[in-house]
């Protein structure tokens, strides 16, 4: 009997515009504070979201966070604040959220000190994520209950058949005997068939509840003819049972509809980030630059009219495309094939002949930590260069990708929250953006203007093995990638 199915459970999480790298990290200012958030989405909807909070300046008493959900309606009033707790450590927080939808939270938080009253809205995308099976402990004490009740059922009408009609201390005879093995028989197959039924009807309802709950990205097709790409969105069950909940239109991540990025597997050796044109509804064409032949993983980026993000993921086989050179924002870089063995890389050369140093402290790097991946760029004399500029709005961009392709992370320096996603949020709650924020996204976009030679991702990998990581960086109207690999550990 397969009672194991009586068991699964729908549980949720919520993830970003990535694949397999579900918490959301924000690095901003919150007034005259400077705060590294990270949000562990909960494991349901509704759920509880773990947030943690890491003063990195200034002098913080206390936090608290109202999650108010967003769908384009009033919510009406906001619920009570939840207070994150200090620790020991002055300078870190942490607390529990409701999320009671699907869809995205903006978490306002508010941040006191002697300073006075800082503000910030963490946005965080909610969704059912996957199943877990039953607990084996508690499965198996079900199990075995089951059985015993299973078993009384049997033995008692088998007694009742045999001796029910029976003056007390008559022995049962011979035809009473066969009478109460009948019924118990008979009880047998019945509690087998009701056991069979119940199993099958369990099963039935959890399917139709993973199908109904269950958050799947939006199917994409994609199809190669004469130097260009065709990808059309589709929608599945999820996003079509959603639509009068909120916004399924498509909205602009730094100046794009989409952002789609390309690696040559495995050897993840060629990449490239590129900006299809909508050319219909869900139907977006890009233009390719000169690309080898190969087996491509495509993942592409868009944003929700809310600020729901979503990344689609599929493949294709792409022969020798002869292509031009990068047009608009587009860039790509080609490099060395990945080998688990080489573990650490942290110098990566550039086109220009300068170089991109990834500034690591040595010390290992862990599953499930919160960290910031600061990168230099210098010349060709090893100088920091100083013309780096910003690309498409922000001073740097990243992608951490596992070697089996089960992690992609589109990274920022403001962090994991796409800035289209960020902006909704900053809009809804009259909250100005941080100084750092906009240090970070260089929202004038003017190319005159001249950053700092080194850019940082706060970000933690969800999950122990190999990784490789593209950061990008504009010098001189012209877009860098430095490749580096990582391994990470439990
Ligand atoms: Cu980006």
């Amino acid at each position: 009997m397969r009672v194991w199915g009586l068991a699964l459970i729908i549980v949720a999480s919520t993830a970003l515009a990535h694949v397999g790298s579900p918490d959301v990290y924000l690095e901003s200012d919150a007034g005259p504070y400077h705060l590294l958030v990270s949000v562990n989405p909960p494991a349901m909807i509704p759920g509880v979201a773990r947030v943690e909070i890491r003063v990195t300046s200034g002098i913080v008493t206390s936090i608290t966070i109202t999650p108010i959900y967003v769908n384009g309606k009033d919510q009406g009033l906001p619920p009570a604040p939840d207070a994150l707790q200090p620790s020991a450590d002055p300078h870190w927080f942490a607390g529990k959220v409701w999320l009671m939808n699907s869809g995205v939270w903006e978490l306002h938080t508010e941040v006191a000190g002697p300073q006075g009253i800082g503000k910030l809205v963490i946005p965080v995308p909610a969704y059912a994520r996957r199943t877990l099976p039953m607990e084996r402990n508690l499965g198996t004490l079900l199990f075995l209950l089951m059985l015993v009740l299973a078993a009384g059922v049997v033995s008692m009408a088998g007694a009742a058949a045999r001796e029910g009609v029976l003056a007390p201390a008559v022995r049962p005879s011979p035809r009473n005997l066969r009478s109460g093995r009948i019924a118990a028989a008979v009880t047998t197959m019945l509690v087998v068939t009701i056991l069979a039924l119940g199993n099958w009807w369990w099963n039935t309802e959890a399917a139709e509840l993973k199908h109904s709950m269950l958050y799947i990205p939006p199917p994409l097709e994609v199809s190669y003819q004469a130097d260009e790409l065709t990808l059309k969105m589709d929608e599945n069950f999820w996003h079509k049972t959603r639509k009068d909940q909120w916004s399924m239109s498509l909205i602009p991540d730094h100046g794009h509809l989409m952002h789609l990025f390309l690696l040559r597997t495995p050897s993840l050796d060629h990449f490239y980030h590129l900006h299809p044109e909508q050319i219909g509804e869900g139907v977006f064409r890009a233009k390719l630059p000169a690309i080898p032949s190969g087996n491509y993983k495509v993942f592409a980026d868009i944003v929700r009219g809310t600020g729901f993000p979503e990344t689609m993921v599929s493949e294709i086989n792409l022969p020798d495309v002869p292509g031009g050179s990068f047009s608009g924002d587009d860039s790509g870089v080609s490099t060395f094939a990945f080998e688990p063995s080489s573990r650490f890389t942290t110098v990566s050369s550039l086109s220009d002949g300068g170089r991109m140093i990834w500034e690591r402290d040595g010390a290992a790097l862990r599953a499930g930590q919160v960290g910031c991946f600061r990168f230099r760029v210098e010349d060709a004399q090893h100088k920091p260069i100083d013309d780096l500029e910003p690309y498409m709005g922000m001073t740097g961009h990243a992608e951490f990708v596992r070697s089996d392709l089960s992690v992609f992370a589109h990274i920022h320096p403001a962090g994991s929250v796409p800035m289209a996603s960020l902006m909704i949020a900053q809009k809804d709650s009259g909250v100005q953006m941080g100084r750092a924020s906009m240090n970070h996204t260089a929202m004038d976009h003017g190319s005159s203007q001249k950053l700092p030679a080194e850019v940082s991702f706060p970000y933690g990998f969800p999950q122990a093995g190999d990784y490789r990581l593209f950061v990008q960086v504009k010098e001189n109207g012209r877009v860098e990638t430095g490749v580096f690999d990582a391994h990470v550990q439990d």
